[in-house]
């Protein structure tokens, strides 16, 4: 699936795309349902929240092979190829999952600020396109962005890296207060299947969750293949070195699997 103008010209103002029905309730069913077993798994990919509830599954695709196809899929990765206008790889990829009454923040940060220290990612040539596994309400803790951060390029990070999450530099609040005056706040909120891609440079975060609603999204990060991570520091799942670009699946590759998460 390609971009129009006016989506491209959306992502490169505002730094973010939002497109609801993205994928059919056919799809996220076999999705949400897989999902649900990855979590039940004990490795060291899977994150959990302090109570034990689940938190992140990275590097999805090395273990299930519905995520697999996501992760392959024509309308995840022809965006970003026609955006680089070359290959692109999974630089990381992962499951959010804001469980309900007990989801946890997430400290305000920039991607690429992060790609760029940790990994050795020599440009901002990488994006996150995700999908939504459940309804995102403004009240279950959605993703929050910063419309138009992104034009500031890499900005100065705490380099404390503690956070609810895996190590991360975060932004300042000073900071997040200018650039909220700049550009105001959103949170693109949808049905589950609805999509958003946003730049690697945008400022994004989201609030706790106390409803009993639960949240999982799904994001991957591409990378474009010549922009390859040059000085890995971290695990590899957070950080992936397979500069291979991904050979795409057909548009139905998620229903494929209906048989088995009937099972
Ligand atoms: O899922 C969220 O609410 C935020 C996730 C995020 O920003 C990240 O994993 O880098």
């Amino acid at each position: 699936m390609k971009l129009n103008e006016a989506q491209l010209k959306q992502l490169q103002d505002e730094g973010w795309l939002f497109l609801p029905d993205y994928f059919s309730q056919e799809e996220v069913d076999i999705l949400k349902r897989e999902s649900d077993r990855l979590f039940t798994l004990k490795r060291d990919e899977i994150y959990l929240e302090k109570d034990g509830t689940p938190r992140s599954a990275f590097a999805v695709h090395r273990y299930s092979a519905i995520f697999d196809a996501l992760g392959r899929h024509p309308r995840l990765v022809e965006p970003l190829m026609q955006m680089y206008g070359e290959g692109v790889y999974l630089h990381q990829y992962k499951i959010n999952a804001k469980a309900k009454f007990t989801g946890d923040v997430w400290q305000w940060h920039q991607d690429y600020g992060n790609w760029m220290e940790k990994d050795g990612m020599p440009e901002p040539k990488a994006m996150n396109i995700s999908v939504f596994l459940d309804e995102v309400f403004p009240f279950n803790g959605p993703l929050m962005l910063i419309p138009k951060s992104h034009k500031h390029g890499v900005l100065e990070s705490n380099k404390d890296s503690a956070t609810t999450s895996f190590p991360l530099y975060t932004q300042p609040e000073e900071t997040v207060e200018r650039l909220c005056e700049e550009g105001g706040l959103m949170a693109p909120t949808g049905k589950p299947g609805s999509m958003l891609i946003f730049n690697g440079n945008l400022v994004h975060g989201s609030s706790g969750n106390i409803t009993p609603f639960p949240r999982k999204i799904v994001y991957l990060s591409l990378n474009a293949c010549s922009n390859y991570i040059r000085k890995p520091t971290r695990e590899e799942w957070l950080a992936h070195q397979d500069f291979a670009p991904i050979e795409m699946v057909a548009d139905d590759a998620i229903l494929q699997f209906r048989d088995e998460a009937a099972a």
